[in-house]
């Protein structure tokens, strides 16, 4: 991985209703309800979204558990979802008992009718991408506003960061290392598509949307305009007259940045390390092959 100027290297409650108590009773100890000690705990247990890198125009979907973690019904749930700048309200779906309207173009408000002790529910919304700057973070927050008073009110607040995707170029050579030093001398020549198959790149992160392939060049150049803020691994597929030379010797421009062959007939596949492409960078990932033994 031969970072330039541009890029990044690789390197690197009290009841108040007959109707709450009973519900309690039947999960308490007899001396609690005596006590008359039953509080509902509301918490933001988890935000999450279904797409890690929404890009510019997009619609994804926030999902937000929410959880009683008190010994007594809750009351009417309310939470307010905040919309930041860049993102924008859409058409909100909400989920299974839940009701959500855009309050504001800022913000949801979603209405649930009670969670028993225990109980949990999520609530999903809706947002689109419209003029977030790609390669930044947009945070979204859900805030509980609790019906009863609560045994504790630190945790009805929880929020999650949004990468906006952009684009980087991710480029290399496939080369011939005739003497198999691992380094890209004078004299080793590239190597084309009747020897290199296909250059591709794969993302661990099955909620993140992007990757590509490119067919390389008769000098075995190859470049690939990627979605960003997403882990990537190249992967190259090659005739198998071909296997990987040691890959991180020596110079980082000259060197091969394969690190793994994981298949060798009737194909060989090989690939990088996995790298965080950011918006705006530039990764170059090589690949030295030497003749099979
Ligand atoms: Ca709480
Ligand atoms: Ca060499
Ligand atoms: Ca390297």
């Amino acid at each position: 991985m031969r970072p330039n100027s541009l890029s990044r290297s690789l390197r690197r409650v009290v009841p108040t209703t007959l109707a709450a108590l009973a519900l309690g009773a039947a999960a308490l100890p007899a001396d609690a309800v005596a006590a008359g000690k039953t509080q509902p705990d509301l918490a933001v247990d988890l935000v999450m979204t279904d797409v890690v890198n929404p890009a510019e125009g997009e619609t994804f979907s926030a999902q937000i558990d929410l959880r009683n973690y008190g010994n007594g019904d809750s009351g009417p749930v309310k939470v307010t979802v905040a919309v930041p700048a860049g993102l924008r309200t859409t058409t909100p779906y909400a989920g299974t008992g839940w009701t959500c309207a855009a309050a504001s173009a800022t913000s949801y408000s979603c209405a649930y009718p009670a969670l028993l002790a225990g109980q949990r529910s999520r609530l999903n919304v809706p947002f689109e991408v419209a003029g977030a700057t790609p390669g930044t973070t947009v945070p979204i927050t859900a805030t509980i506003a609790p019906d009863k008073r609560e045994s504790n009110t630190g945790n009805n607040t929880g929020s999650v960061t949004v990468a906006i995707a952009g684009t980087a170029v991710i480029r290399g050579i496939v080369w011939h290392d005739l003497d198999g030093d691992g380094q890209r001398e004078e004299g080793e020549p590239g190597i084309g598509p009747e020897g290199v198959l296909r250059v591709s790149l794969w993302s661990p992160q099955g909620q993140a949307t992007g990757g590509g392939s490119a067919t390389v060049e008769p000098d075995g150049t190859w470049s690939i305009t990627a979605r960003t803020e997403q882990l990537y691994q190249v992967r190259v597929e090659a005739t198998n007259q071909y296997d990987t030379t040691a890959g991180n010797v020596g110079d980082d421009a000259t060197d091969s940045d394969l690190v793994t062959a994981y298949q060798w007939d009737p194909t060989l596949l090989a690939a990088s390390a996995e790298f965080h492409a950011q918006h705006g960078g530039e990764y170059v990932v090589d690949a030295g092959l030497v003749t099979r033994s």
